[in-house]
């Protein structure tokens, strides 16, 4: 009975419009987050998508810094820090000690959401491979959350694997002699950790901009079980450097220039929605220059620099076998034996 109770989920069931959504707080006051963090906003609703019966797990970042200085905390239900790299350990690592205690009757057998995030640095970057070994556990429940704000932030803003093309960060200031420092294209991290790992049941991409899609998807992981993932992207008013009232707006323009695709993979089915199912369905992406332009980071941008980013973006829909989700082309053999005459 123990082992049952240790290894089912909480049956969470979507909020059926903002009106449904619980007033119940898991994440308050008592943070020091940057007015207009996303970030921030992200862990609130992500806590209170979860609810109460839910251990925290937070790597280095922002959101372990901002969120925990001396004395005060905002987090309502327990959390605990964890190494920069190591949301995936943590995640695994709670998840096999609630379970091996509820089985041997040393807690009361229920099942407890276990939620570990980590930011782009510490996902993308640092902590991949343990994000990687945890997704391949199926015996055991949890999520892992990568609030993506494209950038090192706490340590100031330095160029992270997840930090588009060309910005401004400390470690790619545009200067005369060269006006990009920065010239790779951001990691696919989603559709990376979607295809790879055949025992992960649930992988979705997230904007806080439409919350309680947001908060369904992280209720959906949770109910779901096993090893899940969920990549948000995050506007930072003082990475981005844009007026914080934009973050909102921000976070829209992303979905609807096509740059950040909505989309959820479950059971290995794929399923756009939000805006980003319109695009798909052939409404017109907006212009990303609508998106680039309101950000400091892009302000040495010049027409060329808009028009390549515009083109791989383009590309991302146009040409990859999944549109926004997996890019590889099938080789066409009638076109290499024009080419090659
Ligand atoms: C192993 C290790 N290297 C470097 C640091 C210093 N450090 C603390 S937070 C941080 C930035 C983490 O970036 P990210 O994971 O993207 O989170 P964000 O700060 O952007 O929220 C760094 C480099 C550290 N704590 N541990
Ligand atoms: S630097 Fe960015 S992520 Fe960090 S607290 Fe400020 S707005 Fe949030
Ligand atoms: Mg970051």
């Amino acid at each position: 009975m123990a082992e049952t109770l240790a290894n089912a989920t909480q049956i969470l069931e979507p909020f059926r419009g903002i009106k449904k959504v619980t007033i119940e707080e898991n994440f308050t006051s008592g943070h020091r987050t940057c007015q207009g963090c996303e970030s921030a906003l992200v862990m609130k609703l992500m806590v209170k998508a979860a609810g109460p019966r839910t251990i925290v797990l937070g790597s280095t970042g922002c959101m372990y810094v901002a969120n925990t200085t001396y004395y005060t905390t905002p987090w309502v239900v327990p959390w605990m820090h964890t190494q920069l790299g190591s949301s995936g350990s943590a995640a695994l690592g709670t998840a096999a000690g609630l379970k091996a205690l509820m089985r041997k009757g040393k807690m009361k057998a229920e099942p407890i959401n276990v939620i570990a995030f980590c930011g782009d640095g510490g996902g993308a970057d640092m902590g991949v491979g343990a994000i990687s070994a945890t997704l391949t556990h199926k015996e055991y429940n949890s999520l892992i959350l990568l609030y993506d704000n494209e950038s090192y932030a706490n340590t100031d803003i330095q160029l992270s694997g997840m930090t588009p093309y060309g910005a401004h960060t400390t470690f790619s200031p545009p200067g005369k002699a060269k006006r990009i420092i920065h010239t790779r294209w951001k990691k696919n991290m989603a559709g990376m950790m979607a295809a790879g790992h055949p025992e992960c049941r649930y992988v979705a991409t997230v904007c806080a901009s439409y919350a309680v899609e947001m908060m369904n998807k992280v209720r959906r992981a949770l109910t779901i079980g096993g090893p899940t993932f969920i990549h948000s992207l995050d506007p930072c008013p003082k990475g981005w450097d844009y007026d914080p009232m934009l973050s909102h707006e921000l976070g829209e323009l992303a979905i609807e220039t096509g740059l950040f695709p909505l989309y959820e993979v479950e059971d290995g089915v794929l399923k756009y929605y939000g805006k980003t199912k319109s695009l798909v369905e052939g409404r017109a992406r907006k212009p990303v220059r609508e998106y680039l332009l309101k950000q400091g980071r892009f302000a040495h941008f010049i027409e060329e620099d808009l028009a390549y980013f515009q083109a791989k973006v383009d590309e991302m829909w146009e040409k990859w076998e999944i549109p926004g989700v997996i890019p590889f082309r099938q080789f066409d053999r009638n076109k290499a034996a024009l080419e090659a005459k």
